[in-house]
């Protein structure tokens, strides 16, 4: 096969995957990463376009893409060749239909369902699953804020109903944790990041807020530095000290009002540089609103205004 590359809208269209899938599968796994051009566009060769159109042929099939990634073209090939072997009912030789052409029911509300239904069976497995589709179908920022944090309201609901016991509530945290932080590696290891510290004050226990801005975060590029819960003031300085970082991140979720996180809030300015960015968000800030005035906070609501934020930030440091 020659040396002629093609751009993704090429790759996409011989490949039949949509450029958004192809761009979430080179970041999630290894193997279908394209040349670069020197402004860094993405060149696909011939191979490239090959491998991708086995690879959408093999997940129409049923094959997960985290499983068959790294495979060669002669490997997918063969691997296609036994798949359809063995279920001659998923070809379409026969007048039968390919799964690729069976309606298409996934959307963000019907994962957020079955990872309440997963959360409820104690799923981790199926959890972890869900929100791996909901990453190749969303990209990991649609993740994160179609998926993700409706999931969160959903499970502190249903928790304040007392429809949901401790075990099914803690295992779908530990699942979540454990799943945004595996999606953590791909990004932002470039050494010309910039690097932001994650944390929640003192006596501020819940840490999924952070772990999702530590995810969103590591998304737009940054290298992040998650430090966990419940961090006194000047633990965070120093470290933040430590790393050199360009910007501390804090989650407030709960208790409101709390005169000792208040008394962080303070002591954390104090042992700042001037003007060093600390962005504040989380279900509880408001609570906190005067405190975070007064060390002149940047305020994020929602996971987008973070990323508005980050990328004010980014290009404030660049300039
Ligand atoms: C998981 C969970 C727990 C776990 C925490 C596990 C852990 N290691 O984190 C455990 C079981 C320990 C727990 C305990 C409790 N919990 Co709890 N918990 C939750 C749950 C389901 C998710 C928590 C979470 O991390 N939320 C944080 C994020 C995901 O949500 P958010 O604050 O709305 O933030 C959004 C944005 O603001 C943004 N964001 C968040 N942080 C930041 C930071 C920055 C910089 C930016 C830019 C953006 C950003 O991201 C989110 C995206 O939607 C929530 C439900 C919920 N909706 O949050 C209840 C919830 C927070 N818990 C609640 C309660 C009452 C408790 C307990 C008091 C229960 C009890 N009776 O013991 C204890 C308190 C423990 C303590 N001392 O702090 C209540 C709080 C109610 C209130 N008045 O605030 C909630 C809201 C549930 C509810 N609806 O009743 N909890």
């Amino acid at each position: 096969m020659g040396d002629v590359k093609h751009t993704i809208r090429i790759a996409s269209t011989r490949s039949g995957l949509s450029a958004h899938v192809i761009r979430v599968w080179e970041k999630r796994y290894v193997g279908i990463q394209p040349d670069r051009t020197q402004t860094n566009r993405r060149l696909y060769s011939e191979e490239d376009i090959e491998k991708l159109r086995l690879l959408k042929q093999a997940t129409d099939l049923g094959c997960r893409i985290a499983h068959i990634a790294h495979l060669d073209i002669p490997a997918l090939v063969d691997l296609l060749a036994k798949v359809r072997r063995d279920q001659p009912d998923a070809t379409n030789g026969n007048g039968i239909q390919l799964v690729s052409d069976l309606p298409d029911t996934w959307s963000a509300e019907n994962a957020v369902t079955q990872l309440m239904r997963h959360t409820r069976d104690l799923d981790q497995e199926g959890f972890h699953r869900s929100l791996s589709e909901a990453t190749v179908r969303l990209g990991h920022q649609g993740m994160l804020c179609d998926v993700v944090a409706p999931l969160t309201r959903l499970i502190g609901q249903s928790w304040e109903k007392g429809q949901m016991t401790i075990p099914q509530e803690h295992a779908a945290s530990a699942a979540l944790k454990s799943f945004l932080f595996s999606t953590i590696k791909p990004f932002g290891n470039a050494s010309a990041a910039p690097k932001i510290l994650i944390a929640t004050p003192s006596d501020q226990l819940h840490e999924i807020g952070a772990v999702m801005v530590t995810a969103m975060a590591a998304s737009l590029g940054w290298k992040t530095y998650f430090i966990g819960s419940s961090v006194p003031a000047h633990e965070i300085a120093a470290a933040a000290k430590q790393k050199s970082v360009h910007a501390i991140a804090l989650s407030l979720v709960y208790p409101h009002g709390d005169p000792q996180v208040v008394k962080d809030l303070e002591d954390l300015r104090a042992s700042l540089p001037e003007g060093f960015p600390v962005l504040v968000g989380g279900q509880a800030q408001g609570s906190y609103a005067k405190a975070l005035k007064s060390i002149r906070a940047i305020r994020c609501q929602t996971l987008p205004d973070l990323q508005q934020s980050l990328r004010t930030l980014q290009s404030s440091l660049s300039a």
